[in-house]
């Protein structure tokens, strides 16, 4: 029986992580695998002037992040302040008349309003600065084109900004729209990566391995308090966040598992804001969501512990568009 039980398993997790691998379009999206010459496998570095492009230590995940740098010149152009440019670009072989989901995250040494855009099929998107690593989506039609020119440019700047994790996925019936949905992946700083994790007070937040298949789960713990407010055990709070697109006129499923101990009231799941209380479960137990996008193209799925004491367990939480029946219902 033992034996039965660790053959599912590690089948279990060779499927999950190869799945996870393969539908990344980019090759080398989190920059971690160098050519011979130092620089980023796959990608083609351009620039103009003396901007830096230079692999950086200070990665949203892994070891790597590609950081590119411009500098003050004199012949800079109207109101900028510099004439170089600093281009990461890699080409991608698409399929027509399909939906994807470009993402990446970035993060700039100050804020300096919008300073660096991307281009799918040369349309510019502009991005606006954040110190702290932000993650920018687009959800795109390839329309008649076969392949995409991905492009991330700092021009005309006096900037220094960090890019990693750059993902295209196809999307499919099936395809799970959140990163990291099995919490799987973890940050240098002990944290989920893809996951926004917000707190206050002192509440115990990790990644933890007690899921029934062995792999990692989300684990969040509100601690009793002496200054919480009056019928409240705590002032604990802790909410874990991940953006995702939509197509608009569409029904999704949210599906997660959980389980509770000791929870002093319920806690909740939240889609843009839309509250789902759930009850405590001493067992892992799945819940599934359902809504229309309706003319919405993007929505939050947040999950919050607010003034509550006990320990909930959170894992493999898919984000899909709800199968049709195969008559059509
Ligand atoms: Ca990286
Ligand atoms: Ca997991």
């Amino acid at each position: 029986m033992y034996r039965i039980v660790m053959v599912f398993i590690i089948i279990f997790l060779l499927v999950a992580s190869s799945a996870e691998a393969g539908n990344n379009l980019v090759l080398n999206g989190s920059f971690e695998i160098t050519d011979t010459t130092g620089m980023p496998f796959g990608w083609n570095i351009q620039r103009s002037g003396d901007a830096s492009l230079m692999l950086d230590a200070d990665a949203y995940v892994g070891e790597k992040a590609m950081m590119i740098e411009t500098h003050k010149t004199e012949d800079a152009q109207g109101n900028y302040l510099s004439s170089e440019s600093g281009r990461l670009v890699q080409t991608i072989s698409i399929v027509p008349n399909s939906h994807y989901i470009l993402s990446f995250w970035y993060k700039f040494d100050h804020m300096s309003g919008d300073s660096i855009k991307y281009y799918i099929f040369g349309e510019a998107n502009y991005l606006r600065s954040f110190t702290r690593w932000t993650k920018t989506m687009n959800l795109f039609e390839s329309g008649n084109e076969n392949r995409l020119d991905l492009t991330i440019e700092l021009f005309q700047r006096t900037s220094k900004v960090w890019i990693d994790q750059v993902n295209l996925i196809k999307l499919k019936p099936n395809t799970n729209y959140l990163s990291n949905p099995g919490f799987d992946d973890v940050r240098k700083d002990g944290t989920p990566v893809g996951w926004i994790i917000d707190v206050q007070g002192s509440p115990t937040i990790k990644v933890e391995n007690t899921h029934i298949y062995g792999d990692r789960c989300l684990s969040i713990e509100g601690h009793p308090g002496s200054n919480a407010p009056k019928g409240y055990p705590t002032t604990d709070r802790v909410s874990v966040t991940q953006p995702v697109l939509l197509k608009t006129n569409t029904l999704y499923n949210l599906t997660f598992w959980y389980k509770t101990t000791r929870l002093s009231d319920r806690f909740k799941v939240e889609i843009s804001g839309e509250s789902y209380r759930l009850p405590d479960s001493f067992e892992w137990v799945c819940k599934t969501v359902t809504i229309n996008s309706k003319d919405n193209d993007n929505a939050i799925i947040r999950f919050i512990m607010e003034k509550r004491t006990g320990k909930v367990w959170i894992n493999d939480v898919e984000f899909i568009e709800s199968p049709v029946d195969e008559d059509g219902q």
